[in-house]
Formats: structure tokens, sequence, C-alpha cells
């Protein structure tokens, strides 16, 4: 900004009185023109990691998985598995039936990406915490809109606690023992819905954490919605399971709009002055010059809006008592005149 008033001072010291001739032409929004240039997108099904009896981790899945590529894909990319499972030693971690995982997206002026995963008939085995006929999750991103996830639970349930058989003789009512407890899902949990539970195994006690909808902000800006994300404590089973991943963003870039400005240079008695310079000066000292026509009129093409320019005239045959205007350029106008004495 220094340099900028010192080039106003520069250009004409007397002209300083006249600061107060600042035109704010228009109030109007500044125009941009905004295209995603990158889409990203990605979902699978189930993905298990887990470490038993402080061992080294097992991994299970992602499974299916697509992922969109940066160019996007107008058209669903899509996988399918027949059934799920997820079994480590004599722990059965996640079952289900058919999986149906998808991302598409576009780039452009209304570029988008939405990703989503479908899950049936969780927990077929019988002896999974989660139970559920249908899981579903989606994402989707745009630059217009803020990006949303969301999750869809169809009948579910969560055993948050199987129950304490301690004499193992198949009921809950000798003492000290207690019956399974188990709590209905909703069917459109609210991001990051966490139920605690725990299993008792053989005397000793397990415990985990649902987290329903999960919504994770990643850095490149992509959300991931996970329908289903248990966190395994331990003693004897440490990891995650995540169930129904989908993942998405965009990659937009906003670029200035430019505008014509013009406006004509006149005697007082209205008569166009030919061959009249004008000078546009911006906040960093570019320089542009446009001549007036044989009926005075002038103009600049292509100024960026949202700035400040300086606009002085001379004129070899003429003088100006105002030879200078300070102008916040929001849109297009051909009203910038200037009379000369
Ligand atoms: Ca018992």
């Amino acid at each position: 900004m220094r340099k900028f008033l010192a080039t106003i001072i520069a250009l004409n010291r007397v002209t300083i009185l006249f600061f107060g001739i600042v035109f704010s032409l228009a109030a109007f929004n500044v125009i941009a023109s905004a295209q995603v240039t990158a889409v990203s997108g990605s979902a699978y099904g189930y993905s298990l990691s887990v470490g038993l009896f402080g061992g080294p981790p097992s991994t299970r899945g992602p499974i299916p998985t697509v992922t969109l590529p940066a160019g996007g894909s107008a058209v669903p990319i899509t996988a399918t598995a027949p059934t799920g499972s997820a079994i480590v030693g004599p722990a059965i971690f996640f079952s289900s039936g058919p999986i149906t995982v998808s991302t598409q997206g576009t780039i452009g002026a209304t570029g988008a990406a939405t990703s989503s995963t479908s899950i049936t008939n969780i927990n077929t085995s019988g002896a999974e915490a989660f139970t559920a006929s249908n899981l579903a999750s989606t994402c989707t991103a745009s630059q217009n809109t803020p990006r949303s996830g969301s999750t869809t639970i169809t009948n579910g349930t969560l055993m948050t606690d199987n129950g304490n058989d301690i004499n193992g003789d198949g009921d809950f009512t000798d003492p000290g023992e207690h019956p399974p407890v188990t709590v209905a899902l909703p069917v459109n949990p609210a991001p990051n819905t966490s139920i605690d539970g725990h299993i008792h195994v053989n005397g000793a006690q397990d415990n985990f954490r649902y987290i329903f909808n999960e919504q994770i902000t990643n850095p490149d800006g992509s959300l991931t919605v996970n329908a289903a994300h248990e966190r395994l404590f331990g003693p004897i089973a440490v990891g995650d399971l995540i169930i129904g991943q989908s993942r998405c963003g965009v990659t937009a870039v906003t670029t200035a709009a430019t505008v014509a400005v013009g406006g004509r240079v006149t005697t007082p008695s209205g008569r166009g002055i030919r061959n009249v310079r004008l000078s546009l000066t911006d906040s960093l000292g570019n320089v542009r010059i446009a001549t007036t026509t044989t009926f005075g009129y002038y103009h600049f093409d292509d100024v960026q809006v949202g700035e400040t320019y300086i606009l002085t005239a001379a004129s070899k045959r003429y003088t100006f008592t105002h030879p200078l205007q300070v102008l916040n350029i929001n849109e297009e106008t051909y009203q910038v005149n200037f009379i000369a004495n």
C-alpha cells in the first residue's frame, strides 16, 4: 500500500486534494468462476487389523475396494463380494452377505465426487456383537455445497455385554452372573455415535467401542465416512474393524473475473476529445495505457475485479482540474468520464 500511495503522490501532488473522489462503482458480489480440477473417492466393504494376546496384528481386507481416478469417472466404478468374513484364530470379528461398493465423480464447473457402500446381513456367523440386515454409508463432495456423509443401519442391534456364565452351565442365573445386554441402533445415527461394550471370555473381560457414522476430515480436505468402526481395546483383542468406508473430495480453483472499464473524455460543452492518454495503475504499480478515439471514448479490457486502481488522464492540448480518479472495480463500467478545462 505504501508503494501505491507513493505512486499517487508521484503522479501529481495536487491531486492528493481529490482523494475524496473514490468511485465505489458497485457493491455487487465479486464475480468469480470456480472449476473442480481433480476429484478423489474410494470405498471398501470391511477391513480388520487385530492382534490377539499381545501378538502382532493380523489383517483382513480391505475388500472389496474401489478407487476413483483423479480425472474422475461419470460412470460409477463398482466392486462386489458375495460374502464378507474376517476371522483371526478362534475369533470371528465380522461376517456378512453380499457387499457392494461404488465411487464416481466428474471434474469441471459442476464437478463432484460421491462414494457409497452397502453391506447386507451383518453377523451371519451369529457370534458377533453387531448385527444388521443392511449397513450403508455415503459421502458426497462438490465445490458448491459442504461435503456431507451419512450412514443408514437397517434392523441394527449391538450386544454391549454378552452375559457372564461364571460356572459355564449354560445359564446366567447363578450367583454373580448376569444376562446379555443388547441395544437397538438408530437407523440414521448422528456423526460419531459411540457405544461402549465388552465381552466375557473364559473369566476375562475384553472391551470394545463401536463408533457409527464415523466422520473424519483428512489432511487433503476429503471426507471419510465409516459406517461402523469397532475399536478393540483388549486386553485379549487389540485393533480396529472398519465396516463400510466411503471417502470423497474435490480440488477446486477459483479464478477472479475480469471486466471492461471505460468512459469518455469531453470538453465542458460535451464534445469528445481525441488522443487523450489514459493510464490505469494497479496496486502493484503495473500501468496500462489507452487512448481516446475521435469521439473521446476509451476502454480497458480484462481489468481484474476486486482491485483498486488509479486512472489518470493527460492531453497535449487540454488540462484537467481533476486528472485522477481512484477506482474500486467490482463490475463492468463505461461511465468513468473526464472533463477537460
Ligand atoms: Ca451359570
